[in-house]
């Protein structure tokens, strides 16, 4: 009875010390993407008022930008990464590593918020955590929340972030734009990026891929076949709504790739079918694929598999 009495009171001390750490509002935040933190800080240090508030950037949140607060004074401090990253087309080896607000005077009864944004590394691992060391500093003493163990025990835990994988189809307008360039293939007029599937279901008898072609010739082209020793055959196929319901098409005729466009090959509307899959999809593999072209020829390309993903290309009948 004593253990459980004893118990019963670690457990509301553990809830009360959780309220009042300083945490990041955002739980979560998607690999390849910008994304605005939120450090919260809900008191002083030992009662004291917090005049200066400073984070730590991991490895791997990159381009980073603080957002400037009325009354504090902003700094910032910059050194290498360890890991280079592509912004804009640009590479950056280098950036803001830690954040300084001072010059405040933020009461020990009084709430505030501290923002930055920056970008996850599109090289981060799904289910991983970045964690963001800061201390408040007050008149004589200071709020360390600097413990990256991942514990729940300690009495300081360091802001954390968990990494979380995003659609692989929209690595275009993002700033981790590293596997974006990468894909590039070129084929006389046509540019085709961004390739990518979704992992499939053990069972799952047919798979979709998806990419973005462009035509920048003066000379219409189109996509007429598709081959890939990952399944029986490729089909072309379209999505369309059909009154209220969604039906897919095989297009015989192949997909017209008009000179100066862009062609989307995305969930619900064009796309690669895999029927009769080889071994099936996994996360993370690379699926090769023979792409024939009327005018361009063949193409190699590579299609990166994502997660599955609800949302996305989940039908398993074939009505055409
Ligand atoms: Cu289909």
């Amino acid at each position: 009875m004593k253990h459980v009495l004893l118990a019963a009171a670690a457990l509301s001390l553990t809830a009360f010390a959780a309220d009042a750490h300083a945490t990041l509002e955002e739980k979560s935040a998607v690999i390849g993407k910008t994304t605005k933190l939120t450090l919260r800080v809900p008191h002083g240090c030992k009662g004291e008022a917090t005049h200066t508030v400073r984070i730590e950037i991991p490895e791997g949140f990159y381009a980073v930008k603080p957002m400037p607060k009325a009354g504090w004074t902003l700094e910032t401090e910059t050194g290498a990464y360890e890991t280079s990253y592509i912004n804009h087309g640009r590479t950056m080896t280098e950036g803001v590593r830690a954040v300084i607000w001072s010059g405040g005077d933020l009461q020990n009864d009084w709430y505030d918020e501290f923002v930055i944004r920056g970008a996850v590394g599109p090289n981060m691992d799904a289910g991983g955590m970045l964690y963001f060391p800061a201390v408040q500093t007050c008149a004589t003493g200071t709020a360390d929340w600097t413990d990256t163990s991942g514990s729940r025990e300690v009495p300081n835990p360091a802001p954390k972030l968990k990494l979380v994988a995003g659609d692989a189809g929209h690595g275009h307008g993002s700033h981790g734009g590293m596997d974006h360039k990468a894909s590039l293939v070129t084929a006389g007029a046509l540019e085709i990026t961004g390739g990518f599937s979704r992992e499939t279901l053990p069972n799952q008898p047919a798979g979709g891929g998806f990419m973005t072609v462009t035509n920048t010739g003066t000379e219409d082209d189109q996509l007429v076949a598709a081959t890939s020793p990952a399944s029986a055959r490729v089909e072309i196929h379209e999505m369309k709504m059909d009154g209220d319901v969604m039906r897919m098409r095989e297009l015989a005729g192949g997909l017209p790739i008009p000179a100066g466009e862009t062609v989307m090959l995305k969930p619900g509307g064009y796309h690669l079918m895999f029927m009769g899959l080889t071994d099936g999809f996994t996360e993370g593999e690379m699926i090769d694929v023979m792409l024939t072209f009327e005018r361009a020829g063949d193409v190699a390309v590579k299609l990166k598999v994502g997660p599955r993903n609800a949302k996305g290309h989940g039908h398993m009948k074939h009505g055409n």
